[in-house]
C-alpha cells in the first residue's frame, strides 16, 4: 500500500490543487492532503475552514483524506506512514523553491521521496493568491475553482471587509 501526502496552504483550494489531488489519487492507494496550520503566508481562511472546503470538494474520491498539520511536512508524512510527498509544478518560477524544499526534505527524511505532478495546461496560471486578487476586485472566478469554493471565498471577503 503506497500512501502519498500532499502538503500545502490551500488558502483556498483551486482547480489546480483539485486536479493534482485527483491525479495523485489514481497513482497512489491513499492520498492524505495536509493543510498547514501556521503558515507564514497569513492565510485568509482558518485551517478548519480550509480543511472543510477541501473535504467538500473531494468527497467523491474515496482514497483521499484531508488533515490539518503543524510543523515539518516530512513529520506529517511519517505520521501518516507515507512514502511519498506530492507537489505540483506550474512553471519555472515554482521549480527553484520546490527543488530546494524537496532536497531539504530528502536530507531530513531519506525514506520519503518527493514526486512532482506538472500542472494541467488549463490550470497553469491558477493560484490561490491570484484567485483572491481577482475576487477582491469582483472579477470572474469561474475558471479558478468550483462554484461552492467561489461562493465561500466571496462570503469570506465580505466578512473581512465589513
Ligand atoms: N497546478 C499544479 N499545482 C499547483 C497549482 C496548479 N495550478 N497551484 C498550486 N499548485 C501546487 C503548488 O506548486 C504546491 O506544490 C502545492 O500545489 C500547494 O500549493 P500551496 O500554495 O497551497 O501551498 P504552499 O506551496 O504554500 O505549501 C508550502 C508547504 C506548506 C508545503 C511548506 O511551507 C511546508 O512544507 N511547510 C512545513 C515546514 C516544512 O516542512 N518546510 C520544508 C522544509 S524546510
Amino acid at each position: 500500500m503506497v500512501t502519498a501526502v500532499y502538503p500545502g496552504s490551500f488558502d483556498p483550494a483551486t482547480y489546480g490543487h483539485l486536479d493534482v489531488i485527483r491525479r495523485a489519487s489514481v497513482s497512489f492507494d491513499r492520498v492524505v492532503v495536509g493543510v498547514l496550520h501556521n503558515s507564514s503566508k497569513s492565510p485568509l481562511f482558518s485551517v478548519e475552514e480550509r480543511v472543510n472546503i477541501l473535504e467538500k470538494a473531494t468527497k467523491d474520491i474515496p482514497n483521499v483524506i484531508i488533515k490539518p498539520f503543524d510543523g515539518l511536512s516530512v513529520n506529517f508524512a511519517r505520521e501518516n506512514h507515507a512514502q511519498v510527498i506530492v507537489r505540483g509544478l506550474r512553471a519555472v518560477t515554482d521549480f527553484e523553491y520546490e527543488l530546494q524544499m524537496a532536497q531539504t526534505n530528502r536530507v531530513l527524511a531519506p525514506d520519503v521521496d518527493t514526486i512532482f505532478l506538472t500542472t494541467s495546461l488549463e490550470y497553469a496560471y491558477v493560484s490561490s493568491t491570484i484567485m483572491k486578487e481577482v475576487a477582491r476586485f469582483g472579477g470572474d472566478l469561474s475558471n479558478f475553482a468550483p462554484p461552492e469554493i467561489i461562493k465561500t471565498l466571496r462570503m469570506k471577503l465580505q466578512q473581512v471587509n465589513k
